[in-house]
Order: structure tokens, then C-alpha cells, then sequence
């Protein structure tokens, strides 16, 4: 089965150990370097609270193959593929023509493997409110994966679940995970599909699914995407942490309802704040609800720069 957890050990005890089928890094820049070691770096931030250093992805019980092909660092284990490619800041300046690139060149690469078929994508995108309206990054990046997905013959209806939020560091990290197994990707019916967004949002829609999940031989297991105070397909409480956070408890409490999963079941929350100062308010809120979910708090942009706070789920 597939685990996610969050670790305190430094890349160089995680190196040694041959089981990870990702080590994601936090607080590290994104350089030509860490494209040859064992680890991705996120560009994401960390609070000065924080008691984790790495987010780990593994196979309980199953070796792992890994190696590079092109821009694409693999790894490969129990029908499942974590792939993924970082970009130095230069080499995202244009930044909707390095998004399109990285994911034909994702897209491409997967496709060719056993474990074709997409349950989730991570985007870290650099500045990502720099820019206005339509040249707002987050928008750039938008019409550089659409054009992708809609090249690689990818649809609305099998777009997988994602999560996509401005790192601190520059530079751009995408990494995704697909399977041999087929997932089912969910809508939200209090929220808006992203894909079908207004105008207003953007040329190109959000392309990704609020949910996927997947019905697996060892274990079911379910990815909930970035998930914030959206309504329909407007911002709610824009300025009111407490009341963002309620916003986003209910659209995860829905698509779990939705899917068949119970509270207890997600064995993670990744929660991306805008800033340090959301950080006492955002543990207090999530751990009423969800006492037993592992959970970090990131420094990130979220793409929508009327969001204060994001919140994405593992269960299993
Ligand atoms: C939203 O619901 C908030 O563009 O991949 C959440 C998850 C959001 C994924 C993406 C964006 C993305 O529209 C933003």
C-alpha cells in the first residue's frame, strides 16, 4: 500500500534508505544539484514551529526501481510511479512556455510506462500571484498545462486531483504519481469543477479534479486535491482565517461524505499558509476536527491571492 508520512531525518539518512519512493525537501532552493541526488526540493517554506524536514512517499514491503530519463527523475514501486521534474528560476522565465514543456515532457514520459494512468499532481509554480490578470503567473501556468493535457488527449474528465501553490524560492517543482490501477476521479458539489471556472479566472480553466481516488487490491486510498474557501466558484471570506478554515473543513467533509471515506481514514494534511502569522489559528482548527491526521504546515502562495490557507488529504 502506499504511505505518506513526514520525517524529521536529514536527505542524507533518507538517502541510505532504499524503500522511499520520494523524499520531497522543504526550505532548499531548487538548483541544477538537486536534480542528481535522491530528492526533490519543493521550494515550499516551513514554519520555525515546524518538527518535520521531509515528506516521504513509500511501498510498504516492495523494492523500489528509480533512475532518469531526460528532464523526468522516476521512481517505480507496487503498480505505483512518482515522477517528477524541477526547473532552475532561468529556466522558467517564460513561465507558461517551461510549463507546457515540463508537463508534454511528464505526460510523455508516463504514458510510456506500465503505470499510465494519472491519480495526482503537485505543481510548485514560483511567484505565483506576480503578474496581473491575465498575466498573473498562476494563469500563465494554467494555459501551459491545459495546452499539454489537451495535446497529450487528456480531458476534463481525467484530469487527476492537484494541488497548485506558489513556492518561496523560485524556480518551478511538478511531481506526480500514477498507477497500473485506474483511478476515479470526484467532483465537488459545492464547488464549481475547476475546469468549467468562468472567464474571469483565466484564458485557460484549473485542470484538475477535486478528488481521486482508487480502488486498490491492498487498500483503497483517496487524494483530496488543494482544497479552500471556494464556494461555487467564488472566494468566500476573503481576510477571515477562521472563517477560510471552516470553508475548506466543509469541502473536505464533503468530498469524504462523497467518496465513501470516514474522518479517521486520512493519514495526512499538507496545509499551505499564505503566512507564518496563520499558523496558530489553522492547528487549532484542524486539530479539532481532525485529531488524528499527521499534518505540516508550509509557507506557500496560494494561487488565488484572496486565499489566506489550503489544505490537501491523503486516507487510506
Ligand atoms: C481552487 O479550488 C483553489 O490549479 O491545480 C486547488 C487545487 C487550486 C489545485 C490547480 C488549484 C489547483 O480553485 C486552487
Amino acid at each position: 500500500m502506499l504511505i505518506n508520512s513526514y520525517s524529521s531525518a536529514s536527505a542524507e539518512q533518507l538517502n541510505a534508505e532504499s524503500q522511499n519512493l520520494a523524499v520531497i525537501g522543504f526550505d532548499c532552493p531548487i538548483t541544477r544539484q538537486s536534480q542528481n541526488q535522491n530528492h526533490i526540493p519543493s521550494g515550499l517554506g516551513r514554519t520555525d514551529a515546524s518538527d518535520f524536514v521531509h515528506e516521504l512517499w513509500k511501498i510498504k514491503d516492495e523494492p523500489v526501481i528509480s533512475g532518469i530519463s531526460g528532464l523526468c527523475k522516476w521512481s517505480e514501486s507496487g503498480g505505483f510511479l512518482f515522477t517528477s521534474i524541477s526547473l532552475t528560476a532561468e529556466e522558467c522565465e517564460d513561465l507558461e512556455a517551461a510549463t507546457e514543456s515540463v508537463y508534454a515532457e511528464l505526460l510523455a514520459f508516463i504514458n510510456q510506462t506500465e503505470q499510465r494512468n494519472l491519480l495526482r499532481f503537485w505543481n510548485y509554480v514560483p511567484a505565483i500571484n506576480k503578474g496581473l490578470g491575465d498575466n498573473e503567473n498562476y494563469k500563465l501556468f494554467c494555459n501551459g498545462r491545459l495546452k499539454a493535457f489537451k495535446q497529450a488527449g487528456i480531458n476534463d474528465a481525467d484530469f487527476p486531483a492537484a494541488t497548485a501553490v506558489g513556492n518561496v524560492t523560485g524556480g518551478m517543482t511538478i511531481y506526480a504519481i500514477s498507477s497500473v490501477y485506474k483511478g476515479i476521479h470526484h467532483t465537488n458539489n459545492k464547488q464549481q469543477n475547476a475546469y468549467q471556472y468562468p472567464r474571469q479566472y483565466g484564458i485557460s480553466s484549473p485542470s484538475f479534479a477535486r478528488a481521486t481516488s482508487l480502488e486498490h487490491p491492498k487498500g483503497n486510498l483517496l487524494f483530496i486535491s488543494g482544497t479552500a474557501s471556494i464556494i461555487g466558484h467564488e472566494t468566500l471570506h476573503e481576510g477571515d482565517l477562521a472563517a477560510q478554515l471552516q470553508i475548506t473543513k466543509d469541502n473536505i467533509f464533503h468530498l469524504l461524505e462523497k467518496t465513501g471515506y470516514e474522518v479517521d481514514s486520512i493519514q495526512t494534511m499538507k496545509v499551505y499558509l499564505r503566512n507564518k502569522s496563520c499558523l496558530e489559528e489553522s492547528k487549532k482548527s484542524l486539530d479539532k476536527d481532525f485529531p488524528d491526521a499527521a499534518k505540516i504546515y508550509t509557507i506557500a502562495d496560494i494561487c488565488r491571492s484572496n486565499l489566506l490557507v489550503e489544505v490537501e488529504c491523503y486516507c487510506a
